[in-house]
């Protein structure tokens, strides 16, 4: 919509989007941009990154006709051919393959999901015949969203649009990352108080302190990878000290006393040391969850970026459920799409009705409608064969060599593959890996749509402002055209925005009527459960899972101490936080935003530093059992001593593809390892790694010295 010559759209792209904008446009060029004042939910806000957003577009090396590769692989040698050449190309070599091997020799690997495109990705592979779309899902949100709907029938969403009288931001730095496209100025204005209200009491559970940390009530300080110890600790104390909500367990629980029993030794004296938090600490966060009503705990990438997921996920459901704050205005909710059309038909589900059991991680035993393939399994299945070899790989919107755990492991396996197509807009490490590389069309450059499949109860508009540049084209045009040359015609259309018009036919609204609106939101619906229960086998929230034994996973959370066997030689411990100016490892080429965060640091407590002989701003060797990176240290008291909080996402787009743009130097994923990933979502360890720094002269480490 056109208003005063400001056009409105959202953001998308350089996270999960959510902001609504106005821009200005010239002659093709995007000259202004602000946030809407009337969004949803950046009421006016918009984040650096949103700001540097239009300077992608024009990079003069951004990718702009379709490239073969020439010279070996990883060696920067590219011929430019034609879309016809390149779709005839992918054809035939992922048909051949189907053909001598099956279609669970071609993958389909998609990033974090950023529009539209991914679920157009899902539908190719499902109308392809592959089971195999893999996809970053086992470290966001599958955990949170899966573990949900085993336990209560839906994904518990924090809701931030009504009022609270808590929040917890349980590792979660949403004024950083405006996780899941939960824009943070909805918190931040809850938290206000002024003469009619008082806000919104915060807790945050963050081993740095972040800016919402600053701003806390309640500021827990915890040892990385123990989330799911502090919530079953919470569990103990609100069910010893009987602050849980009697009525709603009472009616709508089944397995509260197994649980009471599983955690009553687990108590804060017991989890305190191993979390890291004084246990009266614990007991005092614990009642403050129990007596705030409503009560919502925003989960983040923390929860899950652990094999302990599914046990942390689990712990804070039950606590969401004994507390009352499951499904109230205000708590953790389960949100109601607007009418369109379910995922379910928009991806052919019905194509592929065997899928669950030929999957890849089928053979591995992971928790049911996991339905994207974990990378770790995939790489497993490149180079080990199990449970059979994969062969071909479409990448779209992702960076595995950056972003997958165990980056060396990732390249062999890339290494393996007969055949790679990668669509990017840039040349990153991993398009240097491809036979092929298609130019994509990016935010901006072609209408499009946000939050569907997000589980967050609305739709966002992204209409297109400006046209792309050369031969670009959205990975939903690319899609629709090797959907046309690979399978039959049928599915597909004669123009992508079909797509969009068919997500959004049950509402009676085509794109340009929605655009116009900007979004579309489901009603506000509350305590559904009153009227058809819970949709689990008992129809009431499982504490205890009934179909666990079935699953193979514990029917209640588990205390497993993940330090178990200390490693001296490893004294401290390793996480990592996403940097406000990019995202991943994306846009290091953007000159507005590497002027905002020019180079990847480790944050690190100045008692660490001194034990360990590290001045700020000294280069130093950040060291697991798995690898050795560099980057520089900044000594500061927000991050708790014996932790190292390090960039994660870095490449460098300057060094150039010669030495491939020095992908492994400070590389977080160099120093992760995907050897016993948890069982049910397949999740390696990305947070809560033994580690040790050195610095620049060898210093010995403290545990040596
Ligand atoms: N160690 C560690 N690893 C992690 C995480 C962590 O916290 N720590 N976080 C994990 C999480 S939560 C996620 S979601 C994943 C993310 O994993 P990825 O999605 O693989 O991450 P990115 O590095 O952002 O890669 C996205 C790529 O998409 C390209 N791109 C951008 N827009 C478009 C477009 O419109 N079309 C196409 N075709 N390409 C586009 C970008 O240029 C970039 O190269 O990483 C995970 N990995
Ligand atoms: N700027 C920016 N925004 C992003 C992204 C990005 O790359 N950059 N990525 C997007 C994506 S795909 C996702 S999934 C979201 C993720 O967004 P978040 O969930 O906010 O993810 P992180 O930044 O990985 O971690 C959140 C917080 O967890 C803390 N933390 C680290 N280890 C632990 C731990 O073991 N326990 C606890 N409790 N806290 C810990 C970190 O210090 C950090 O403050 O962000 C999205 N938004
Ligand atoms: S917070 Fe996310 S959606 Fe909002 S402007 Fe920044 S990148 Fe865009
Ligand atoms: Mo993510």
């Amino acid at each position: 919509m056109k208003e005063n010559g400001w056009i409105r759209t959202h953001c998308g792209r350089m996270d999960h989007g959510g902001c609504a904008l106005l821009v200005k446009v010239k002659e093709n060029e995007i000259v202004k941009i602000k946030g809407d004042p009337e969004g949803l939910q950046n009421r006016g806000y918009v984040c650096p990154k949103g700001l540097a957003s239009p300077a992608r577009l024009n990079h003069p090396d951004r990718l702009k006709y379709p490239l073969k590769r020439v010279g070996e692989r990883g060696e920067g040698k590219w011929e430019r051919i034609s879309w016809d050449a390149a779709i005839g190309i992918i054809r035939d070599r992922l048909l051949s393959i189907r053909e001598d091997f099956g279609p669970e020799a071609v993958a389909f690997c998609q990033g974090m999901p950023k529009g539209l495109e991914h679920f157009v990705l899902i539908r190719l592979a499902n109308i392809f015949g592959s089971p195999n779309l893999v996809a970053v899902q086992d470290v966001c949100h599958a955990p949170r969203e899966i573990s949900g709907i085993h336990t209560c029938g839906f994904y518990p969403v924090a809701d931030l649009h009504h009022k609270s009288e808590l929040v917890i931001l349980w590792g979660s730095n949403l004024s950083a990352t405006n996780e899941e496209g939960m824009i943070h100025r909805l918190l931040a204005d809850g938290l206000k108080s002024d003469a009619l209200k008082t806000g919104t009491k915060l807790m945050v559970v963050d081993p740095v302190r972040t800016r919402f940390a600053e701003k806390a009530d309640l500021w827990l300080r915890i040892r990385p990878g123990t989330d799911h110890l502090l919530g079953l600790a919470f569990l103990n104390v609100i069910i010893e000290e009987g602050l849980y909500d009697r009525n709603f367990v009472d009616q709508w629980t089944v397995g509260f006393d197994p649980l009471s029993n599983h955690v009553r030794e687990l108590t804060p004296e017991k989890m305190g040391p191993l979390t890291g938090i004084d246990p009266d600490m614990i007991r005092n966060g614990a009642r403050m969850y129990a007596e705030a009503a409503p009560a919502a705990i925003q989960w983040g990438n923390a929860i899950e970026q652990t094999p302990q997921n599914f046990d942390a996920a689990r712990a804070l459901i039950c606590l969401m459920a004994i507390c009352g704050n499951l499904d109230v205005p205000g708590g953790n909710v389960g949100m109601v799409d607007p009418k369109i059309l379910s995922l379910g038909r928009f991806v052919r589900a019905d194509l592929i009705p065997d899928k669950p059991k030929r999957m890849i991680h089928a053979h591995s035993g992971t928790i049911p409608k996991l339905m994207t393939v974990p990378p770790a399994l995939f790489k497993r299945a490149v180079l080990e064969e199990v449970p059979y070899r994969v062969r071909a790989a479409y990448i779209q919107c992702a960076n595995p060599m950056l972003s997958w755990a165990d980056s060396q492991e990732t390249e062999n396996a890339l290494s393996k593959l007969d055949f790679i197509a990668v669509s990017d807009l840039f040349i990153t490490p991993t398009a240097a890996m491809a036979d092929i590389v298609l130019p994509a069309a990016t935010h901006f450059e072609f209408d499009d749509m946000g939050h569907y499949g997000l589980g967050h109860g609305y739709i966002l508009a992204r209409p297109k402002v400006v046209e792309p540049p050369g031969e670009c084209r959205s990975d939903m045009a690319i899609l629709n055209e090797l959907g046309k040359a690979m399978t039959p015609a049928e599915y597909w259309y004669d123009d992508p925005n079909e797509f969009l018009d068919a997500v959004l036919a049950p509402s009676g609204l085509t794109f340009e009527g929605f655009a116009e609106k900007g979004y579309l939101k489901g009603p506000d619906r509350f305590r559904k459960y009153a009227e058809a229960g819970f949709k689990t086998p008992s129809g009431k929230v499982e504490l205890q899972l009934s179909r666990a034994h079935k699953f193979g996973l514990p029917a209640l959370p588990q205390p497993v101490d993940p330090f178990e066997t200390d490693d001296p030689d490893f004294p401290l411990i390793l996480t990592s936080a996403k940097d406000p100016c990019y995202l991943h490892s994306s846009y290091r080429w953007v000159p507005e935003l590497r002027e905002k965060s020019p180079e990847p640091f480790c944050r690190i407590h100045p008692e660490t530093a001194d034990a360990f002989g590290i001045s700020n701003g000294e280069i130093v060797s950040i060291e697991t059992r798995f690898g050795k990176i560099v980057q520089k240290a900044k000594v500061t008291e927000k991050v708790l001593p014996g932790i190292v909080s390090a960039a994660y996402g870095w490449w460098f787009p300057e060094i150039g593809i010669e030495r491939l743009f020095d992908w492994q130097r400070a590389n977080f994923n160099m120093l992760t390892h995907t050897k016993r990933p948890g069982r049910a979502f397949g999740t390696p360890r990305l947070k809560g790694i033994p580690c040790r720094i050195t610095g620049p002269a060898g210093t010995a480490t403290a545990a040596s010295s």
